[in-house]
């Protein structure tokens, strides 16, 4: 069972769906401000019947959204599952997006508590450093819900909730792959790593499953490792410095599609061939990424769903009635090869 696209709703309400630029002044926010209040008020979403997402009094539960940024297809995909879903349910979404920069967020969540939003909700770009500004939402009484990453906070009374994958399972799979894939004892496996976020907990947790997973095969070893921001650009750079200093690499393990699918141009700007000579492991399961699946040249995808909106929509509700979440929801997810590709390909949403 795949999360979320079953839960999908077609429910009525008005969106509300407004950008908030980091950058933006006092008065720039106050002017946006204003005009979401004036949309608000030829909306017609306030009296008659309780909306899908209406709140106590009746009018539409806001939801501030902090987003990571625009760095992958993944995060584009989850993008569009967070509006869409906001739409369907008829929550007025407050999107703001941080351009991978943690002080941005923690302005945005500051932003969002002065409005007195109904919830908030965020992608925490890395784990650590939330605490003081999640001690501010709690003081304010605004539920805080963790989406896609986590924080490492003690106190885990500072959220509601963490919806989101397993990035160490998904580390693991993608060892496992690779311990299976040389089962056969060939030899010294040069492994080189491309790294998402430094600090994030992607990043972390999918490096620790893959590292333990591979521990199983002495002849398996990781001979470099390095960020690449969990971007194309990222991907193909380090790729190429990878290529320069070592001339004998096996494999590329990617924490995402889009590093794989930039290292895969370096790899054939060197005059090698990607999935053959160096074979390819990534985690998200994006349709770019997939599409090089089905190519042969990536040999391997351990998916990771980027489309938590409307499981996202349902807490969020929930946390603003004051029902009880569970502390933890985890996305239910797949792997794929190339034939696997081939056949999810004609019907992939993202
Ligand atoms: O794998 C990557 C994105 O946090 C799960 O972030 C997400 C990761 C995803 O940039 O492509």
């Amino acid at each position: 069972m795949r999360c979320g696209s079953h839960r999908r709703r077609r429910l009525g309400g008005t969106v509300r769906t407004r950008t908030t630029l980091p950058a933006l002044g006092k008065l720039a926010a106050l002017a946006a401000a204003a005009l979401v209040l004036a949309a608000c008020g030829g909306g017609g979403g306030g009296g008659g019947a309780t909306a899908p997402g209406a709140g106590a009094g009746g009018e539409a539960l806001t939801l501030g959204f902090s987003q990571v940024g625009a760095e992958s297809g993944w995060r584009t995909a989850n993008t569009k599952s967070v509006q869409d879903a906001a739409g369907a349910a008829g929550i007025e979404l407050q999107f703001s997006d941080a351009q991978q920069k943690q002080e941005n967020q923690i302005k945005a969540i500051r932003s969002f508590i002065q409005q007195r939003v109904d919830v908030i909700a965020f992608s925490p770009v890395v784990e650590s450093g939330w605490d003081t500004v999640l001690m501010e939402a709690k003081r304010a009484n605004i539920p805080v819900i963790l989406t896609d990453r986590a924080v490492d906070s003690t106190d885990t009374t500072l959220y509601k909730t963490f919806l989101g994958s397993d990035f160490v399972e998904e580390g693991r799979k993608a060892g496992q792959w690779l311990v299976e894939d040389t089962a056969g004892g060939s030899g010294p496996v040069n492994i080189v790593e491309l790294q998402g976020t430094t600090g994030s907990a992607p990043a972390i947790d999918r490096q620790e499953g893959f590292a333990e997973t591979i521990a199983q095969n002495p002849d398996l070893k990781v001979i470099a490792s390095q960020t690449g921001d969990f971007t194309r650009s990222g991907g193909r750079q380090v790729m190429e410095a990878f290529l320069k200093t070592h001339p004998d690499i096996d494999v590329l393990y990617a924490h995402n599609d889009d590093m794989g699918l930039g290292a895969i141009e370096a790899i054939e700007a060197a005059g090698k061939v990607p999935g053959t000579d160096i074979k390819i492991i990534t985690v998200d399961a994006v349709k770019d990424g997939m599409q090089a699946l089905a190519d042969g040249k990536i040999n391997y995808i351990v998916e990771c769903n980027p489309l938590l909106g409307p499981q996202l929509m349902d807490l969020v509700k929930k946390v603003a009635a004051g029902e009880e979440v569970p502390q933890r929801v985890v996305t239910e997810e797949t792997t794929f090869d190339t034939a696997a590709a081939k056949a999810a390909l004609p019907s992939r949403q993202y």
